[in-house]
């Protein structure tokens, strides 16, 4: 007896000892940053969905199917069986790899990502380890992943590969129907599994970045994540891995993955946001809730201001082709980014206050004495552009292609004159140079305890649809007058993972008009809290809600109004924080 306590003893120390040496494999900054350098440049890539579910384009016996097409499995309520037969009608007759990544190079996209397995787990390659695949799975037979990697081998850019840990067939995870937490009947089986996958497709397609999603189900641990880190980085030293490699909420090496959203404010570690340009990330035939080129212009500015990758994703239908929308938004955009190279690439962050007309950046070695900054104006004004909080030594400034324009600095601002300048149609790009010296000049008190970590979601003012008759949106930036009970505010927009939530609002509320209740509602949940004052309509400070659980992957509405104890005024609201908070 005492001997078995003894080993019970020794077995639980290592375990405990093992968990604690789980750590991501040791690289040294200058190692790191070599490894990163490429993708910290990209600024721009292509997220391609095309599984099984592009078949069925979001219908299932005639009905469209709610949400996501690529969750029609789930959402369709469609059988394991009767999915899996749908191999056989997969034929991607007009894919044609070498299109696929010509339109991504013009598009000024420097790497793709496609789904080599989605939640389906159908594999898009021939692997030694299942049937439920391209090579016995279907009569199609072209190697699609190799295609598109010498493709982008001839195009020059980098091929990635996204595999989801949920694996809707795999015998381990399979039900009849699916959900968004699978059962897991042999953990370790499926590792292996995923690990001799993995394999495949880094020895016979060579991807720069191994993309996983999925990360949410509760089996999968953190420790399980930085362990097929590891194994990964050992069978390729150069490879760059998202952080759903093992639990978006805890970690974000090596990138962070927002998703259909977008940081209010610059992070401090490499990150990408990933966005559809339509709802839909598979291709859905309902879907034309296309976003305009001027959306995903001022988006990739603005995630690029932000030191992020911009992700923009297509979904190709059944036979392999673009849709002709996502084909001619590329279009535009490509020639936004090749008639702004020099503000779009070997740019980077600037550590100026945000501007109420656009966005600022920096180009590459731009240092505290000398650079180069562009401003991206969006809204044009009729004589002056001013940058706020800044003092420079010297500095000029100039139209994008090069024309001097007169310039001043006026109480710790600069002033260009642009009434000799036309505008652009999606934004107005100047270059600022200067020399002697920058310096920020911070004039407007930071929001208290705004420490955004990245992975919230941000719900803006500007973006929200009012209902009623007396609020309103001022100066794009805050909903105010919201004087009657009834009137709201509501925004649609994308849950990236299931889970808890917490809510929180960016506000302002003077003394007379605070004490009334504030409801929040996400999902059917409501939450609400009595609104305390700030000092004043403009000081903003934030307030903390409460926490929602939102379990549904996709779309989902949030609104905001008065809750039952009634005020004179709600409060003037600048945004809603939806932050995800580790179980
Ligand atoms: O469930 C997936 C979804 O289908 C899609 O692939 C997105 C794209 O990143 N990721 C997951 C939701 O977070």
């Amino acid at each position: 007896m005492k001997i078995k306590i003894h080993i019970l003893v020794l077995t639980l120390l290592f375990s405990s000892l093992a968990i604690g040496q789980v750590t991501f494999k040791e690289e040294t900054k200058e190692e790191h940053d070599i490894r990163m350098k490429w993708w910290l440049d990209a600024k721009f890539g292509l997220f391609v969905h095309y599984g099984l579910y592009s078949i069925l384009g979001g219908e299932w016996k005639g009905e469209t199917v709610p949400r996501y097409a690529e969750w029609i499995q789930r959402w369709g309520k469609i059988p394991s069986e009767e999915y899996i037969s749908l191999a056989s009608d997969f034929n991607p007759k007009e894919l044609d790899a070498d299109l696929w990544v010509r339109t991504a190079k013009e598009a000024g996209m420097k790497y793709m990502v496609i789904t080599t397995k989605h939640h389906e787990g159908f594999c898009l390659w021939d692997s030694k380890f299942t049937e439920f695949d391209l090579g016995e799975g279907t009569t199609f037979n072209r190697d699609i992943l190799a295609e598109l990697s010498a493709a982008c081998k001839k195009y020059g850019i980098e091929f990635g590969t996204y595999y989801s840990i949920i694996d809707w067939h795999h015998p381990s995870q399979r039900a009849d129907l699916a959900t968004n937490q699978p059962p897991m009947n042999d953990k370790e089986g499926y590792v292996k599994y995923m690990k001799a996958q993995l394999k495949e497709l880094i020895t016979k397609y060579h991807p720069s970045i191994m993309w996983f999603d999925g990360d949410w189900v509760k089996w999968w641990t953190l420790e399980d994540g930085i362990d097929l880190y590891n194994y990964l980085r050992k069978l390729d030293p150069k490879l760059i891995i998202n952080n759903r490699v093992a639990k978006r909420k805890l970690t974000t090496k090596d990138f962070g993955t927002p998703e259909n959203a977008t940081p209010g404010v610059a992070l401090d570690y490499p990150w990408e946001a990933c966005w559809t340009v339509n709802h839909s990330w598979g291709y859905k035939k309902s879907d034309t809730t296309w976003k305009s080129p001027k959306v995903l212009i001022q988006k990739q500015i603005d995630i690029n201001s932000k030191g992020g990758n911009l992700l923009l994703n297509v979904g190709p239908k059944a036979d392999g082709s673009f849709p002709e929308a996502s084909i001619s938004l590329l279009k535009e955009m490509g020639t936004w980014n090749k008639t702004h190279q020099e503000a779009v690439y070997k740019t980077e962050y600037v550590d100026l206050l945000p501007q109420s007309w656009g966005k600022l950046v920096k180009t590459q070695g731009s240092n505290n004495s000398k650079g180069e900054i562009f401003a991206y104006v969006y809204d044009w004004p009729k004589y002056n552009l001013i940058i706020k909080g800044v003092s420079m030594g010297e500095f000029k400034a100039y139209t994008y292609q090069g024309k001097q324009l007169p310039v001043s600095a006026v109480n710790n601002n600069i002033k260009i004159d642009v009434s000799s300048v036309n505008p652009s149609k999606y934004a107005t790009v100047l270059r600022i140079k200067y020399s002697g010296g920058i310096q920020k000049i911070n004039k407007t008190s930071s929001i208290i305890g705004l420490d955004l970590k990245g992975d919230e979601l941000v719900l803006q003012a500007s973006e929200a649809k009012l209902t009623g008759n007396k609020n309103k949106i001022y100066q794009n930036s805050y909903i105010g007058s919201w004087t009657s009970h009834s009137d709201t505010a509501s925004w649609k927009f994308d849950v990236p993972a299931p889970g808890k939530y917490l809510v929180k609002v960016i506000y302002a509320c003077d003394e007379k008009s605070s004490g009334g209740d504030v409801m929040v509602k996400v999902d059917g949940n409501t939450i609400t809290k009595t609104v305390t004052s700030t000092k004043g309509w403009q000081d903003y400070q934030l307030l903390e809600i409460g926490t929602l659980n939102l379990n549904q992957v996709g779309s989902t509405t949030c609104t905001i109004g008065f809750g039952n104890k009634k005020s004179q005024t709600l409060f003037n609201l600048k945004s809603v924080l939806l932050i995800p908070v580790t179980d």
